[in-house]
């Protein structure tokens, strides 16, 4: 992965959405072994430790429907703060959730060190809703649209930059469960989305490699928002949304092995960990698991 020091990031955020326990999701994965896990692969693992949530009020619909927003707005703030540290010192940030609106903060605190950053969204769902398309009101499905500069202006102009990334230069892979209002977003934009359709028809590898050709040609750094719900539940019962028809624990562990093979992966996040909803700290495992191969780790 380029860089020998790793910065590890806890971010104990349940506000993004409505089902309590996600916030102990980086205890269930540190508890699991990720920094001796990073260490034992040659790392300089830095653990920054966790960002402080507001948890003391939940507030239903405090805008447009939106829950929690300024909560959420507040701890991707720091979040932001806190990536744009790690990256001033050549740090790999590795941020551990958390539902998935901390990727807001991710993305604002990464982004601003790249003319053209990539992402691979890799998801069961698009997280391309704003508070007109959103059926829940829960920030966790909006990271991505306000990362493209959709959305909120609380939440778009964190960092005071946006937006954040360019259409073109996101590649969205596991999806199955995208409301309309994204399913539009995507056609319009032409967003490139790998469904579930296209990882049973291509294969991951192949997957894989078209992501890899097409982001190499245009972006200078590559994000990676790994929400662990893109897994099917058998592999990842503890995640507050889970979709049947998932992608593999195998096709999983491949995708992350071949993009450690290209070195090309500049910053990632591990999401939606929930251990109050998993079987004895399976999903957590399996997130350690997955970093070791995005990292390096290989059978032999
Ligand atoms: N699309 C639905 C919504 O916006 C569900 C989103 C579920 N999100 C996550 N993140 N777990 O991927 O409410
Ligand atoms: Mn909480
Ligand atoms: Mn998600
Ligand atoms: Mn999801």
């Amino acid at each position: 992965m380029g860089k020998k020091t790793i910065s590890v990031v806890g971010v104990p955020m349940d506000l993004g959405q409505s089902r309590r326990g996600v916030d102990m999701g980086p205890s269930a994965i540190r508890y699991a072994g990720v920094i001796e896990r990073l260490e034992k692969l040659g790392y300089e693992v830095k653990d920054i430790g966790d960002i402080e949530i507001e948890h003391g009020k939940m507030i239903k619909d405090e805008k447009n429907g939106i829950r929690n927003l300024k909560s959420v707005v507040d701890a991707n703030r720091k979040l932001a703060r806190t990536v744009e540290e790690i990256m001033k010192e050549g740090s790999f940030p590795l941020v551990l959730g958390g539902d998935h609106s901390i990727a807001i903060g991710t993305i604002a605190g990464v982004s601003k060190f790249y003319n053209n950053l990539g992402v691979i969204w890799y998801d069961a769902h698009g997280d391309l809703n704003t508070s007109e398309t959103s059926p829940s009101g829960n920030i966790h499905g909006m990271p991505l649209a306000v990362s493209l500069g959709l959305g909120e202006p609380e939440l778009v102009n964190i960092a005071g930059y946006a937006p954040k990334l360019k259409y073109e230069n996101i590649v969205i892979i596991g999806a199955r469960s995208l409301d309309e209002g994204e399913k539009e977003l995507i056609k319009e934009k032409g967003i490139k989305v790998y469904t579930m359709h296209e990882v049973d028809r291509l294969g991951m590898s192949t997957i894989i490699e078209e992501t890899i050709h097409y982001l190499k040609e245009r972006t200078d750094g590559i994000h990676l928002s790994f929400d662990l719900d893109a897994l099917d539940p058998i592999y990842a019962p503890g995640v507050g949304t889970p979709v049947v028809g998932g992608v593999s624990f195998r096709e999983t562990h491949l995708a992350l092995e071949m993009l450690a093979e290209e070195n090309l992966i500049t910053s990632a996040e591990f999401v939606e960990v929930n251990p109050i909803l998993d079987e004895r700290n399976k999903t957590g495992s399996l997130a350690v698991d997955l970093i070791g191969s995005l990292f390096g780790e290989r059978i032999l």
